[in-house]
Parts: C-alpha cells; sequence; structure tokens
C-alpha cells in the first residue's frame, strides 16, 4: 500500500488524558452518589461526553433531563479542562513525537482524528500543534466513531482518498470506524481486543516505516 496520510486518534494514541477523564467524571459521580470505578471507564474511552454522561447515569440507575445532562457534562467539562490546561509535553506517550515526526519527513500526511472537543488545548499544552497538517475533532462532527465521519474529514482536509490512509486508534469504535470508512488500521493496545485492527501494537514507539509498509 502507498501511503499517503496517517490520521491519528488523541486520547490513548497520543496522550493519556484518560486519567483526566476518569478523575472529572469520578468527581461528578461522588457527588450524583454514583458508584463509578476504573473499570467502568474503560468503557468511556473514544466515547463522546454525553454518551459517556449517559453510561454513568445507567451505571447508576439515575434519570435526569436533557437540561440537568448539560449542566452536568459542563461542569464535568470546567473540571476537566482546569487539568488539561496544565499538561505538559513530557506527558505525549512514548514515541508519538517521533513518528509523526518520521511520517513527515517521509512526506505522508498527518491529520488528528479525535472525538474530544477539547484537543485543541491538548496539543497546544502538550507541543503538538505544528505536527499535524489538519485537526478534526468533536467540534467538527455530528456522528460519533464507530461512524467514520471523523476520519474522512480529516482524509479529506489532506486532500488524501481514504484508501491510501492508515489510522492510528486505541478504542474498538475507534478502529471501527476506520474500516467502515475504507482505511487501514494500526490498533494501539491489545491483539485481544483490537481484534478488526490491521495490525496491533502497544504504542507509537513501537511503529516504524517498514511496518507502516507492511499494510
Ligand atoms: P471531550 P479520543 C475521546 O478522545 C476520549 O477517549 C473520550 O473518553 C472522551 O469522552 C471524548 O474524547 C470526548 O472528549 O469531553 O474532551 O470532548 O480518544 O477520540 O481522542
Ligand atoms: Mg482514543
Amino acid at each position: 500500500m502507498n501511503i499517503k496520510a496517517c490520521l491519528f486518534d488523541l486520547d490513548g494514541v497520543i496522550v493519556d488524558t484518560a486519567v483526566y477523564h476518569f478523575k472529572s467524571w469520578k468527581r461528578l459521580a461522588d457527588e450524583l452518589g454514583i458508584n463509578f470505578t476504573e473499570h467502568d471507564n474503560e468503557r468511556l474511552k473514544g466515547v463522546s461526553r454525553m454518551r459517556s454522561l449517559d453510561i454513568i447515569l445507567e451505571i447508576g440507575n439515575v434519570t435526569k433531563t436533557a437540561a440537568e445532562k448539560e449542566a452536568l457534562a459542563a461542569r464535568k467539562n470546567d473540571w476537566y479542562t482546569e487539568m488539561i490546561n496544565k499538561m505538559k509535553p513530557e506527558e505525549v506517550l512514548p514515541g508519538a513525537r517521533e513518528f509523526l515526526d518520521l511520517v513527515r519527513k517521509a512526506g505522508i500526511k498527518t491529520a488528528l482524528g479525535s472525538a474530544s472537543k477539547n484537543s485543541g488545548i491538548i496539543l497546544e499544552k502538550t507541543g503538538l500543534t505544528h505536527y499535524f497538517d489538519a485537526i478534526i475533532d468533536g467540534n467538527h462532527v455530528s456522528k460519533a466513531k464507530p461512524d467514520p465521519e471523523v476520519f474522512l474529514k480529516g482524509a479529506e482536509a489532506v486532500n488524501t482518498q481514504p484508501a491510501d490512509c492508515v489510522v492510528f486508534e486505541d478504542a474498538i469504535a475507534g478502529v471501527e470506524a476506520a474500516l467502515a470508512g475504507g482505511m487501514k488500521v494500526v490498533g494501539i493496545g491489545s491483539p485481544a481486543i483490537l481484534t478488526k485492527a490491521n495490525l496491533v501494537v502497544s504504542g507509537l514507539d513501537k511503529m516504524n516505516l517498514d511496518k507502516l509498509n507492511t499494510l
């Protein structure tokens, strides 16, 4: 395959913001009297903010109106943004900056394809903004992964056909989104979980151009 663009998920691939999501959702769940565990938090990875809240409310068997849910999600996001505003370049996951550098030097385009509406601030605080030719995130899409919208928009933004793109994803829904978009996908995590990915590595520190070219 002649790869022309690499599309990257953010949380779980480039940075580990799951820990900040967990802390802020946990604070909200505690206030609501819901027992929300780190195990439950796995279900929130790659999922939109509102869907995450719905999952937590489901766990606690709690019902809220649409207006109440908006307010709760906004409270969580205030706590979350307070934490990500303190993020540092050292928090970039091992090998991510190096791999971005490598593909860019090989003439391959790079785009972000994240569900997060906070990707701009995360990339700025970690010093990664300029590694991406295009940034598509939760502010640009109406359909969440596993819908391919975020990656199709990413491919379009870097003028590349989906068949010439490789997606890097840590969530099952993200792997499915990439495949639904007609792209190749490298799973970041465990092969036992990301069974549909074309290749699975434990992190971007285990990626190189040779592996990319085998896809
Ligand atoms: P926000 P990704 C996702 O990021 C997270 O994995 C998920 O836990 C979060 O709910 C979602 O972003 C929305 O984030 O509340 O900042 O808009 O993995 O798609 O980069
Ligand atoms: Mg992710």
